[in-house]
């Protein structure tokens, strides 16, 4: 990717490849600066909703659709792409070959960003993480704008031109691969396990794309860092610029005091312990997700009480290991976004056993058996759904008893047939939801509709 670290001039020419909510974003910042605009997108003319084809038509974008081509292509000064859009495809390489920058939005916003930026990466739990930050800096007096991967893209936030104090950024490895000289204060990577090997290929170029978070930080940047974390031993000696804080189970910057409900922020002098009681954070991942969260925000100099209140206010988002209903002594749990291994085996980690779940959707490459030792030691009954139903089952080689399900609906109703009174049955899938679904949050939406419409089930007998 070639680097870019000048702001756009009038009359410069862009092709924007998507025109989705990251495209979007770029091509009314891109208007903005004065540039004349064109895009690309897979989608035909007729496909878009109607507000894109009336904002192209109103500002005399040149649009090409039903794909990508090398003439169309040719006409931009730059190359806008979207995150979804893989940076390896052959058009692109050619378009880098002949010296044409390829920019993602955060190559693109990089040179306008003057706020102190908090950048949060990881497998899983970025949501969360960035979401808490927001709020810990909120309830410290700070004015914060929270968005990127999630809610506002940032280049929405430049166009609109209404200063904060921190930005706090959720980014994912898609948007890194093409991030150029974009560079936080401070880049907050939680975890690194198997996840999007479809789009890039193994595990190392993954890392990297994570990686790329920390390339420009120089030695004025903080990184932070899961020191529990296996890949850490890994990725501390390509950190060598930069001051590294830890937080995690052990000794670190911000560690656990024993169980789920404390933890200390040892940092410059200061030691500050925080409890999780009566908070929605109390569980294994709550814990390590509000130590990442509360060791950026001390990082900022948010006051003790600020950051309590906020820790205390903070409401986690949908499909997060959300607890819907309790039937007939049973819980049950929506945790949709578990779209990856690493997440499931993280929700496994928050129950003591007993489990009912239900695992499945689009294969994303990942390997399964890594599931195989909490599953044995947790899971009761697993009911699979989706494509990935085979794989699931033959990587887990019988470690407990399986069955199949054509829809989430006939999914929840056998799970509920056989749970007995203190039994979670757990929607945590492992996979993307798209042969199904639009998204994981719709996979959410119908789990929890189908949980909540449970009426009086008569119950198996107990094998
Ligand atoms: N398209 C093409 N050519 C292609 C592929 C797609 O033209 O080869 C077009 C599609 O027709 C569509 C657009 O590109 O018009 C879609 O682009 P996109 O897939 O990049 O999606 P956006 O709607 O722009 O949303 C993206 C992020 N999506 C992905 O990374 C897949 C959003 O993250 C992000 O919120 C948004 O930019 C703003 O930055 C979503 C996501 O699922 C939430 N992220 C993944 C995750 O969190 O795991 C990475």
């Amino acid at each position: 990717m070639m680097d870019f670290t000048a702001k756009i001039q009038s009359g410069q020419r862009l092709v924007v490849l998507g025109l989705g909510v990251s495209g979007r974003a770029a091509v009314k910042f891109l208007v903005a600066q004065g540039a004349k605009v064109f895009v690309s997108d897979s989608r035909e003319l007729h496909d878009l909703p109607t507000a894109d084809q009336e904002y192209l038509r109103a500002n005399d974008i040149g649009f090409e659709g039903g794909g990508h081509s090398r003439e169309f292509l040719l006409q931009g000064d730059y190359i806008v792409i979207s995150p979804g859009i893989p940076t390896d495809l052959p058009l692109l390489l050619e378009m880098r070959e002949k010296n044409i920058p390829i920019l993602g939005e955060l190559a693109l916003a990089a040179p306008y960003l003057t706020e102190y930026v908090v950048a949060v990466t990881g497998t899983n739990g970025k949501t969360t993480v960035t979401s808490l930050i927001g709020e810990l800096l909120t309830a410290s007096g700070k004015k914060v704008f929270v968005g990127g991967n999630i809610g506002t893209p940032l280049l929405d936030y430049l166009r609109r031109g209404k200063k904060v104090d921190v930005l706090v950024l959720e980014l994912s490895s898609f948007q890194l691969e093409s991030a150029g000289k974009f560079c936080p204060h401070i880049g907050v990577l939680l975890n690194i396990t198997p996840d999007h090997l479809d789009r890039h290929g193994n595990m190392a170029k993954y890392v990297a794309a994570k990686m790329k978070m920390f390339s420009h930080q120089g030695k004025t940047g903080k990184a932070i860092l899961y020191g529990d974390d296996p890949i850490y031993k890994e990725i501390r000696p390509l950190l060598t610029d930069q001051e590294v804080f830890c937080f995690g189970d052990r000794e670190s910057d911000c560690a656990a005091q024993g169980g789920e409900q404390e933890f200390t922020v040892s940092l410059q002098g200061r030691k500050e312990s925080y409890s999780l009681t009566g908070t929605r954070l109390h569980s294994h991942t709550g814990l390590l997700n509000s130590e990442a969260a509360t060791l950026a925000a001390s990082l900022l100099g948010c006051p003790k009480s600020g950051i309590e209140k906020g820790l205390k206010h903070f409401v986690p988002a949908a499909h997060r290991l959300q607890h819907v209903r309790s039937r007939q002594g049973v819980e049950y749990y929506n945790d949709s976004k578990a779209t990856n291994t690493g997440a499931v085996l993280s929700a496994l980690e928050s129950f003591p056993g007993n489990i009912i779940l239900l695992a499945g959707g689009r294969d994303k490459g990942e390997d399964y058996t890594v599931l195989k030792t909490l599953t044995q030691e947790k899971v009761k009954e697993l009911i699979l759904l989706g494509e990935a139903a085979d794989a699931i089952d033959m990587a887990l080689d019988n470690v407990c008893k399986s069955r199949r399900a054509g829809s989430m609906e006939e999914a929840v109703s056998l799970a509920a047939a056989i749970a007995q009174p203190g039994d979670v049955v757990l929607l945590a899938p492992a996979c993307a939801s798209f042969d199904m679904f639009d998204n994981y949050g719709q996979r959410g939406d119908v789990f929890m509709q189908a949980v909540m419409a449970l009426q009086e089930v008569p119950r198996e007998e107990a094998a």
